[in-house]
């Protein structure tokens, strides 16, 4: 809105020109998310609190959860708040992909939230059913990458990271592979979010490696000279990017161990179905699995441990998702955390490596 409202007015005043550029405008989108966790997240607590949205904790879980017990859930509204207003304020507004980005980030928030509404409002942990949370999840996503491919010039073609000559076509394919990204990877996210500040942690970090693809793709001279698929408008995604990590470490501030709030699966759901539908549409759809590494890997320690059980009747992990296991193995929790967010920092940055090394 504010990129509509005064770039225009850079002939009369000279230093609007300013607005027109996607770093200026992702820094302020950044700062503008911050400060609305700021100064609405001791209100939303108090709120959630005096509502009492708290958080029913499973019997069955590690002990140390007894105690988190009422710690009020669904922070996320307050992270999809600090992320839409900004993306709306400080974008360019005809760009078709910060409006499919934000249709899957919404939407799939719309689903989280009514999943939390339902766990506190029967007093009880179990919220939608998988079936139907997987059902919106599908149609939303169906939706988004439909729009998706109408838009003209996007590409059904697959980069491999480390082979920039390796471009398969998947044709009408690629439908059915972006939706398996975006769903995956909210899913993803939705089950790393277990302990205070470890799901949010690791999702600043892939906001900010893919602030950087979605600058380099979107511009024309970076991305032939990085050998990257050059993708018109994708640059406007740095911008909703900035508004993620702005949002992302507005929230931490208060989910940090002890965390004041959690997110919720309106948080989880949203975050990650944004994530996957930017790497989808910046073409950076693989090396997500290197840079959301941290989320492949809670979600493989549920899928091997799963597996293990119903085949052999032997667990792998003391308790998935992998977060437990460390748990019950006597990491303190803060431990726990600190060490995912640097692997995941370790993991971002092998990402973005991918841009040279081709
Ligand atoms: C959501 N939700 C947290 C909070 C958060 C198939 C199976 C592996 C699914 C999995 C599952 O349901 N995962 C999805 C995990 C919950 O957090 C709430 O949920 C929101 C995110 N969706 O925002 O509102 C609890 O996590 C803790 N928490 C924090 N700090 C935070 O900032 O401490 C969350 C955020 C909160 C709080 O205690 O209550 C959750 O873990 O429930 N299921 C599991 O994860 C279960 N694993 C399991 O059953 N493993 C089995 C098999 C099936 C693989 C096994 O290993 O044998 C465990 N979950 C829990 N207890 N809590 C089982 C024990």
């Amino acid at each position: 809105m504010l990129y509509h409202l005064l770039y225009p007015l850079h002939t009369e005043i000279s230093a609007f020109y300013v607005f027109r550029f996607i770093t200026f405008r992702t820094i302020y989108a950044a700062i503008t998310a911050l400060v609305i966790s700021f100064i609405l997240g001791p209100w939303l607590i108090k709120t959630l609190t005096n509502l009492q949205l708290g958080q029913q904790i499973r019997k069955v879980g590690p002990e140390s959860h007894f105690k988190k017990e009422g710690t009020p859930t669904m922070g996320g509204t307050l992270i999809l708040f600090a992320i839409v207003l900004p993306t709306l304020l400080w974008t360019d507004l005809t760009n078709p992909y910060v409006w499919i980005t934000l249709l899957v980030t919404v939407g799939y928030g719309a689903i989280g939230f009514l999943d939390d509404y339902r766990k506190i409002k029967f007093k009880n942990s179990e919220g939608l059913s998988a079936r139907q949370k997987l059902a919106g999840q599908v149609v939303i996503a169906m939706l988004a990458v439909g729009l998706l491919y109408m838009v003209p010039g996007f590409r059904t073609t697959l980069a491999f990271p480390f082979f920039k000559n390796v471009l398969p076509d998947l044709g009408l394919f690629y439908l059915g592979f972006g939706m398996l990204v975006i769903i995956g990877s909210s899913n993803a996210v939705n089950l790393t979010d277990g302990l205070d500040g470890l799901a949010i942690g690791p999702t600043i970090i892939a906001a900010g490696a893919y602030l950087v693809f979605a600058y380099a793709a979107g511009h024309a001279k970076v991305a032939g000279y990085l050998q990257i698929p050059s993708i018109s408008g994708a640059g406007e995604l740095a911008v909703l990017c900035g508004a993620m990590i702005g949002a992302g470490l507005g929230f931490l501030w208060f989910n940090t161990y002890p965390a004041q709030v959690f997110m919720g699966d309106v948080g989880s759901l949203s975050l990650g179905g944004a994530l996957g539908t930017i790497a989808v549409i910046t073409k950076q759809e693989i090396v997500l699995t290197i840079v959301g590494g941290i989320f492949v890997m809670e979600a493989l320690s549920v899928i091997f441990q799963v597996t293990s059980f119903r085949l052999l009747g032997r667990r792998i992990f003391r308790m998935a998702p992998i977060h437990h296991h460390f748990e019950l193995k006597g990491w303190p929790e803060p431990k726990i955390i600190v060490r995912f967010w640097i692997v995941s920092i370790i993991l971002a940055l092998i990402g973005l490596s991918t841009l040279k090394l081709r």
